[in-house]
């Protein structure tokens, strides 16, 4: 696997679309129809404040090669396995996510056309933009993203990486290097928890290629029925995200409600992703999730995609198949990366492409 390329326009990318900041900074009194989605308003959210994802303390977890505090350890076990979702605290990257929050404000206020100098070109993921739109007539999120692949370093196609504010490219240059360590540190410590070896664990994920997704969801005075992002599972192995303001608007799936997300400040929510969930065979959970708009104030948030090479063969570890078998198929990581490219977000049903039916 060692110096494949990975030529990220072969993976696709998405229709042209408005853009929604500027859209919303219209103030119209009616919306676009490819905005409005009914569903939203008959959907179950949970209201019930203490049902909350777990928060695991990254300190008590021990080092790299050894696993650190038992209880500690077996409550991050249990949150991949019941919730695919935790907050982790005390991660030891507070600055480089400050500063990091701070350029990804300071690029989303700036006009249009400065903006759009790091525009999304046909059938490239990277750059500023939309994801996901595959036809005319789908449905669209309220929402504008700028997507980049920090790394591995020799992938970078600065061409999309903003100029202004003059701190952005050092800062997620930063930013994107620390957020790597927090994720292979955790893969390795769930590689432990799971009891395959952590080296042919890590080694699917040689390269560490990493994508970074800056959202901006502005306010809207319909909020009741728009999406900022669609229900999806994340394709990669791990996610990384963190808020970058106060205003709140992850939901999870939980036993078939929505569950809001109250990210405790500072703290990294970090989420299972479908590769995760195929290695593991389904002993830890991809969660479906979404992010609701606020009708008054703009949400930010920044996504973290830790994904394997993407020539790894990925399935369930030959360790973890258990008496009941295979419950999925192998894929070639870059054909999965493909189909996932190539439709809209529609809950976990890519992953159940890759589901062998008892
Ligand atoms: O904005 C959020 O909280 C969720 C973002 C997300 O799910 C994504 O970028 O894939």
């Amino acid at each position: 696997m060692e110096g494949e390329v990975i030529s990220r326009s072969d993976l696709g990318g998405s229709l042209p679309v408005e853009n929604v900041q500027a859209l919303a900074s219209m103030h119209l009194k009616d919306i676009p129809h490819r905005y409005i989605r009914p569903e939203v308003e008959f959907d179950e959210v949970s209201v019930d404040e203490s049902w909350q994802i777990p928060v695991i303390d990254m300190s008590k977890l021990g080092g790299t090669d050894q696993l650190g505090h038992d209880d500690e350890s077996a409550k991050l076990h249990h949150a991949c396995k019941d919730w695919g979702f935790f907050q982790l605290i005390n991660h030891g990257i507070s600055e480089a996510i400050e500063e990091m929050k701070k350029v990804t404000e300071e690029f989303f206020q700036l006009p249009l056309e400065e903006k759009m100098a790091c525009a999304q070109l046909p059938n490239n993921l990277e750059g500023y933009g939309q994801t996901f739109v595959v036809s005319e007539d789908q449905k669209l999120d309220w929402g504008d993203m700028l997507f980049l692949f920090p790394l591995p370093v020799s992938q970078r196609n600065m061409r999309f990486w903003p100029t202004t504010p003059t701190a952005f490219r050092s800062t997620l240059d930063k930013y994107s290097s620390e957020l790597q360590r927090v994720a292979i540190n955790l893969l390795r410590l769930m590689a432990m928890n799971l009891r395959v070896d952590p080296d042919v664990f890590l080694s699917l994920f040689e390269d560490f290629l990493q994508g970074i997704r800056m959202n901006y969801y502005p306010p809207c005075e319909h909020a009741s029925k728009v999406m900022g992002l669609a229900p999806h599972s994340d394709a990669a192995g791990l996610t990384l995200l963190i808020q970058v303001n106060e205003v709140q608007g992850l939901q999870i799936k939980k036993n078939g409600k929505w569950v809001p997300i109250k990210p405790i400040p500072g703290a990294i929510i970090v989420n299972i992703g479908d590769v995760l969930e195929m290695l593991s065979n389904g002993e830890y959970s991809s969660i479906e999730h979404r992010a609701m708009v606020n009708p008054k104030k703009e949400r930010l948030s920044i996504a973290g995609f830790h994904y394997p090479n993407m020539k790894a063969t990925v399935g369930p570890l030959p360790d973890l198949v258990k008496e009941d078998g295979a419950k999925y198929k192998n894929v070639i990581f870059e054909d999965y990366a493909k189909l996932y490219i190539s439709s809209k977000l529609d809950g976990k049903s890519r992953l159940d492409h890759m589901k062998i039916k008892p």
